[in-house]
């Protein structure tokens, strides 16, 4: 007899208690009865992802207070976080590691035994007086070589409800799975609530990772990227079981981008947050598949690709009729939208940076808002929050690419990496091999902080390949999985490294926003071999000719060679004090970085130190060309 099933009979509708029945794996009533037990649910709610479950969890959601029905249009909530609670919280989220191991400094680590008695002591008891929801996921499409299924057990129902816009159902995953089949496990608690139902007790925040058991707690949050399991706390799990098994889980969207005779090229792209990332899947014209979380596996020695979720927790700032006319239009019409951290005044939302006139005041993640209130240090609140976001399911938008749900994946011919650089790397360049984009442009990603996570923003830093937050395992060992995946394949993907944040001397974007679009056509010429290039130290270059004509077809805008010259010119100071950089932070915080990487940025820096002595400091590229 199962023991634990039937320990979770009590707390069970004679209905819920047959969904469980059907699923032959004891481990999973294991996790349920064992997160019940800590957090002494009232009672249980299974989700078998049936429309009728689908429709109780997100009327719970309403009911409860933790989403509002305020919004005119149609389907339309809002959900808000506490006011200390507005983005993924980097101090408060520790790895759980055994004694005697310890994983590379720059991750925040606290030992297996005292982090579980901790995050326990904190999860206990918070469910008395709640229900229990248990959602099943399947991380990727179902019933394909890439899927992983997931558990999480939570006593939000707005978390619950989010995970259904978000993710794929996995509860036929399960039934269907035999006896043995792993898992991955999230225990959430939104923990005690004040009366506008967001986590009261910020302090007693903690997201801890437990890989020696595949599962993630977290308690005393909301924000999704703390608490939607299967979006940030699964990919950490996702990304050490990728690197023993040798394919890679990333940071990374996917997007179908259109060529001459109609011809559709997948590329990835690896961005830290809010760095461009969903803006550049979301280019017009072009097809989005994924934004924000990529398995990639080798296929008949081709890297295929699928997005781990179905929809978009996507930032609202900024999104405006001019630059995102097809996302803007979704978030104006009838269908299952939760917007978080935004501002509602007369049933409508309103967000920093949307192109229309924005009232005086309204409901925002402060309570009662109105132009000109302070927080208690006497800063100014913002009328919404900069890391508000809309949860919407990707087939809602016109341009989602038909191949999202293919088992198989889709061929990945081009990857980029992205990040907020304000001084160093050109806007767009093609590396000189696999390992040489991998080591220059993805191990040696610097960004700047954002608002998408908790503390100050601006501050430069590595993000390696933009996953350093959720990177699980040694961080040498990240990179050299990397690195080998790429050597295995027949056709290795192009590597491109992009940079939609360079300024000049006066701090001022060399770039538009939407220039972004060009480089991305020009990639995808690439791919093909139909553009040029020039050779430079750093990678291949566009040929002003070529973006020229690029510059005037996507964007109809006449692109000067003096705007080329000012944005491709390479800085060599700049980019030998990055290798510096770069170097001393792998030669400081990772033991076992993989030679090659300082071996391919030696050479990076010789290269650059012969162009400085035949060139000068600052080299137009029209120098490189011969
Ligand atoms: C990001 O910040 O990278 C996101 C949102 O995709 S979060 O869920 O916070 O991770
Ligand atoms: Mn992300």
């Amino acid at each position: 007899m199962n023991t634990y099933l039937e320990a979770l009979k009590i707390k069970l509708t004679e209905a819920d208690y047959k969904k469980l029945c059907v699923i032959d794996n004891s481990k999973v009533h294991e996790f349920i009865a064992k997160s019940s037990d800590l957090c002494h649910a009232k009672n249980i709610f299974i989700c078998s992802d049936d429309p009728k479950d689908i429709a109780h969890i997100r009327q719970q959601a309403i009911a409860s207070g933790e989403e509002k029905a305020v919004l005119k249009i149609k389907g339309h909530t809002v959900h808000f976080d506490g006011f200390n609670d507005q983005g993924r919280d980097r101090k408060a989220t520790k790895y759980l590691v055994p004694r005697g191991i310890s994983f590379s400094k720059a991750l925040n680590q606290i030992d297996r035994q005292q982090g579980l008695s901790e995050v326990k002591g904190l999860l206990m008891d918070s469910m008395k007086e709640r229900t229990m929801i248990v959602r099943f996921i399947s991380l990727g499409p179902p019933n394909s070589v890439f899927t992983i299924p997931g558990i999480q057990c939570t006593d939000s129902w707005y978390v619950a409800h989010a995970e259904d816009i978000l993710y794929r159902p996995g509860y036929q995953v399960f039934c269907q799975a035999d006896s043995s089949t792993q898992f991955l496990r999230v225990l959430h608690s939104a923990g005690k609530l004040n009366k506008n139902m967001t986590s009261l007790e910020d302090d007693k925040k903690a997201i801890y990772i437990d890989h020696m058991d595949s599962t993630i707690y977290s308690v005393n949050t909301q924000y999704a990227g703390n608490s939607v399991g299967f979006k940030k706390l699964a990919f950490r799990l996702a990304i050490r079981k990728a690197n023993y098994e040798g394919w890679l889980a990333e940071h990374m969207m996917i997007m179908g981008v259109h060529g001459p005779g109609g011809r559709k090229t997948y590329f990835t792209g690896a961005f830290p947050s809010a760095c461009g990332k969903t803006s550049t899947a979301m280019l017009p014209g072009e097809t989005i598949l994924g934004d924000d979380i990529a398995y990639i596996r080798d296929i008949g020695s081709v890297a295929r690709a699928v997005n781990v979720e179905s929809g978009i927790f996507g930032i609202i700032k900024d999104v405006n009729p001019k630059d995102d006319i097809s996302i803007f239009n979704v978030l104006h019409s009838p269908g299952e939208i939760i917007f978080s951290n935004i501002l509602v005044n007369n049933e409508k939302p309103y967000w920093l940076g949307m192109g229309t006139e924005i009232p005086e005041k309204g409901i925002n993640f402060s309570g009662e808002w109105y132009k000109g209130k302070q927080d208690d240090e006497g800063k100014e609140i913002p009328l919404a929050h900069k890391n508000a976001r809309y949860a919407v399911a990707l087939k809602k938008l016109e341009n989602c690419d038909p191949e999202i749900d293919n088992p198989m994946g889709v061929e990945v011919s081009g990857i980029m990496y992205g990040g907020r650089d304000a001084k160093a790397y050109v806007p767009v360049q093609q590396s000189f091999s696999w390992s040489h984009g991998i080591i220059s442009y993805g191990a040696s990603l610097e960004t700047e902080t954002t608002f998408a996570t908790i503390g100050k923003e601006g501050i430069p830093e590595i993000n390696i390949m933009s996953i350093q937050d959720f990177i699980s395992i040694p961080l040498g060992q990240n990179v050299c999985n990397n690195i080998e995946f790429g050597k295995r394949l027949k056709k290795a993907p192009i590597v491109f490294g992009v940079n939609y944040f360079l300024r000049n001397k006066e701090g001022e974007f060399l770039n538009a926003p939407q220039d972004k679009h060009v480089w991305i056509k020009w990639m995808e010429l690439r791919v093909h071999g139909e553009a040029g290039a020039i050779r430079a130290p750093t990678g291949f270059l566009p040929k002003y000719a070529d973006l020229q004509k690029l510059f005037k077809r996507i964007l109809k805008k006449e692109y000067t060679k003096e705007e080329y010259i000012k944005q491709f010119t390479i800085r060599i100071p700049e980019n030998l004090a990055k290798i510096e950089r770069v170097q001393r932070f792998y030669q400081e915080n990772v033991t076992d970085t993989p030679i090659e990487l300082f071996e391919i940025l030696d050479q990076q820096r010789k290269r650059l130190s012969e162009a400085k002595e035949k060139f000068g400091d600052f080299v137009s590229p029209e120098k490189f060309e011969w």
